[in-house]
């Protein structure tokens, strides 16, 4: 049995779960992390030195990174609609993926830390307003592709970019301030959200979704 190191109020724990959900991986998780049991244990340590969640187990291997458990679990679970195998096709996800880990996340810290975690280190005006200001701009990318594939991150089809992003769009929509208008984000999302909710995107293989997966796609991720 698949273990995960995390608490699922972490957005990168949430990456893990989704896709779990998406392949039908079964799991157990403890929390780490955040208000549990502190990284800096040396239990912790001995799995991730960088002493960050999440980590995953399977098999004896342990693993760390987010979007790299992500792309394991789908090829694991020899999902080429998720990840494909063909160079080009794999490498326009790998892009999305690897964008949302640098660009994406980087500027939307601020802001999230600041407005919504409340984190004294990010109290200043400033910082969130330039935070705001790139996330708004990274948001911009994201409307111009969304209106070049129609509905998902890396094309026509959903792939495990969908994961990573879809939770940041989450909290974009989730964090308290003004929102520049983005109506291919906002209809992507609103069907996404939909599809969430009545299990039509994940479960392919007939599995019933657990409500803890259903709470890292759906619920405001605001803790
Ligand atoms: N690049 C890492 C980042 C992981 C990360 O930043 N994890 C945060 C939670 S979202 C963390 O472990 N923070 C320390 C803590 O929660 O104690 C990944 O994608 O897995």
């Amino acid at each position: 049995m698949l273990k995960l190191y995390g608490h699922a109020d972490s957005i990168n724990v949430r990456k893990v779960l989704w896709a779990c959900d998406e392949v039908g991986q079964d799991y157990v998780r403890e929390d780490w992390g955040g208000a549990y049991r502190s990284t800096h244990e040396q239990a912790f340590r001995a799995l991730n030195p960088v002493g960050l969640v999440p980590v995953i187990e399977d098999g004896g291997k342990v693993l760390r990174e987010s979007n790299t458990i992500v792309r394991y679990l789908a090829a694991k679970h020899r999902r080429t609609d998720l990840l494909p195998d063909d160079p080009a096709a794999r490498a326009t996800v790998e892009l999305w993926m690897d964008w949302q880990a640098t660009e994406f996340n980087n500027a939307w810290r601020g802001a999230f830390m600041g407005l919504v975690r409340k984190h004294p280190d990010y109290a200043d005006p400033d910082v969130i307003r330039a935070s705001q200001r790139e996330w708004a701009a990274m948001m911009e990318v994201l409307e111009s592709q969304l209106r070049r594939t129609g509905t998902f991150a890396a094309g026509p089809g959903f792939t495990v970019a969908d994961i990573p992003i879809g939770l940041s769009v989450n909290r974009w929509f989730m964090t308290p301030m003004e929102r520049p208008a983005l109506p291919a984000v906002m209809t992507c999302s609103a069907s996404a959200r939909r599809s969430a909710r009545t299990g039509e995107t994940a479960g392919r293989d007939g599995r019933v979704r657990g409500a803890s997966t259903a709470d890292a796609r759906c619920t405001p991720d605001l803790r």
